[in-house]
């Protein structure tokens, strides 16, 4: 069973952007192959729920909302961000925001949910309930009638027409590959009031050290200094930095908890970009890793053998305080985007081969297994603090069942 033809009918025009983006031909194809994958799994019963591919959300890619549906994010996250913490303030003082409530759970967890067994399920429960946060809290809608499916034609379930629903299609850099180009130039990072605000106003700094190893030193770009363009100029990040990349950066306390307010920094890399999140770079990582370990070690990048990944990439193509700061990176909006494109590329891999892959795990429960700790499993739980109930992994590895109804395009 297969879709046999997707027809796609905007209901609104989308803003003529100069910007020309680049194909992203092959993993789009990969990702209609997983959707038609998840229409058979379905088709087949193994679906529990209430969640249908008929009534499940679809997270859109930025490029492609409209200019109102663009505004609607923007505005509800500076809603999140205006709105009082919930965490308390006497063990993190510095958490002033609902915002703030979901960058310290990053902080504080950071060495246990990155080059671990549930790197990918932690982010995707983060990702959720933020997404969760801006729609309940903050009026986001992002439900829009968009376009129209003609699924399984051939199928018991006959020929069929809906419309779906969509949510954010939360991305970054691009569809990385998309705005990996010329990012600066992007939807994303213009600057425009439709965007999620601009580079950095240039500030004399040296290359920034990704790499704690100092293998990639990657060259200053034209940003560094603080950002005065689009929906987020005034916006102040109030916790961090952590482990900051640009050398400007102060650190007031190592566990990230000190109220530090100052503004958000970028340095949009296009450096980074071009070398590790194009479009050949998303489908070889698809393609080439078969295995949960290689395709997610493959995905953050090996620090100690100098690659970034699209995970690293990602991050330093944003760069700047907090975006190049493994800890507080969640302290730029564009943070979502970016992680929203991961959970795209994870769902992707996954629905290739649905039985093998749904539920693979693999690593330990320390970063990169320092110090050694035992296995992860899909037993273990997700903790988001004040943001949510905690979970296991073994509820959140489908999109499509759980607490979960949304796929990707
Ligand atoms: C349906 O849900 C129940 C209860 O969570 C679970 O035991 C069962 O394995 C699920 N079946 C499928 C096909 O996912
Ligand atoms: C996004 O927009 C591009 C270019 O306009 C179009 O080719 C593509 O089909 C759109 N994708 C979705 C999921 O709407
Ligand atoms: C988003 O759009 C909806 C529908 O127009 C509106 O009710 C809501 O207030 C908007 N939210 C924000 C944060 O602008
Ligand atoms: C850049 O590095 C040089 C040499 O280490 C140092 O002298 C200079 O202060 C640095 N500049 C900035 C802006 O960090
Ligand atoms: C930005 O913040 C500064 C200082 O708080 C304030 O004076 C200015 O009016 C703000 N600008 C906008 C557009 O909100
Ligand atoms: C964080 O560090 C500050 C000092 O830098 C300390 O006072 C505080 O107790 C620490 N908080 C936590 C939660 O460890
Ligand atoms: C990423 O893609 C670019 C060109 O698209 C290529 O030059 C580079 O070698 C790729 N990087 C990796 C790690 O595959
Ligand atoms: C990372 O790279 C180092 C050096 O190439 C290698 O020894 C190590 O096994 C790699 N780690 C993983 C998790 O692949
Ligand atoms: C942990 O996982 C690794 C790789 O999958 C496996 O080789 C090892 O035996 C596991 N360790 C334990 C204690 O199960
Ligand atoms: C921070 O993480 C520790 C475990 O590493 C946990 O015990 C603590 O409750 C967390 N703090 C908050 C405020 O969530
Ligand atoms: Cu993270």
């Amino acid at each position: 069973m297969h879709f046999s033809s997707v027809v796609w009918v905007p209901l609104f025009a989308l803003s003529t952007a100069a910007y020309t983006p680049a194909s992203t031909a092959n993993t789009d194809q990969l990702a209609a192959d997983a959707l038609s994958n998840l229409a058979t799994w379905a088709a087949d019963g193994n679906l529990n729920g209430t969640c249908t591919l008929e009534n499940a959300a679809v997270r859109k890619e930025w490029g492609n909302l409209t200019e109102t549906e663009r505004s609607n994010y923007t505005s509800s996250v500076l809603c999140l961000m205006a709105l009082p913490a919930k965490t308390d303030a006497t063990i993190v003082p510095g958490a002033k925001s609902r915002y703030d409530d979901f960058l310290y759970q990053h902080i504080n967890q950071t060495l246990t949910i990155h080059g671990t067994a549930n790197f990918l399920s932690w982010h995707r429960w983060f990702v959720y309930t933020y997404e969760q946060a801006l729609r309940n809290e903050c009026g986001y809608t992002g439900y829009q009638p968009y376009c129209k499916i003609n699924l399984n034609p051939h199928s018991a379930r006959g020929l069929r027409h809906f419309s779906l629903v969509y949510t954010m299609y939360f991305k970054a850099p691009g569809n990385w590959g998309r705005w990996a180009a010329d990012p600066v130039n992007s939807p994303i990072f213009d600057g425009g009031d439709y965007s999620l605000s601009g580079n950095g106003v240039y500030e004399a700094h040296n290359c920034t050290e990704g790499l704690p190893t100092d293998l990639n030193c990657i060259p200053a770009g034209s940003g560094g200094g603080c950002i005065y363009s689009g929906p987020f100029k005034n916006s102040t990040v109030h916790l961090g930095p952590v482990d900051p990349t640009l050398a400007e950066s102060e650190i007031v306390s190592n566990n990230g908890t000190i109220y530090n307010p100052r503004c958000l920094k970028r340095d949009v890399s296009s450096w980074v970009s071009t070398r590790w999140t194009t479009e050949e770079n998303s489908t070889a990582l698809i393609t080439e890793n078969s295995d949960i370990d290689s395709f997610q070690t493959t995905m953050q990048g090996n620090f100690t053998a100098g690659t970034y990944g699209v995970h690293g990439g990602g991050h330093f193509t944003i760069g700047g305080d907090p975006g190049g700061d493994i800890y507080t990176s969640p302290g730029d909006p564009v943070f979502w985007l970016h992680h929203g494109q991961i959970d795209r590329t994870w769902w992707i891999w996954q629905n290739q081969d649905i039985a093998s892959r749904q539920d693979a795990i693999s690593g330990t429960i320390t970063m990169d297994n320092s110090p050694a700790s035992r296995n992860g499993t899909l037993d273990d739980t997700l903790y988001l603090g004040v943001n949510a109930d905690t979970i296991a992994i073994k509820d959140v590895m489908s999109t499509v069942e759980g607490p979960f109804c949304y796929i990707y395009m």
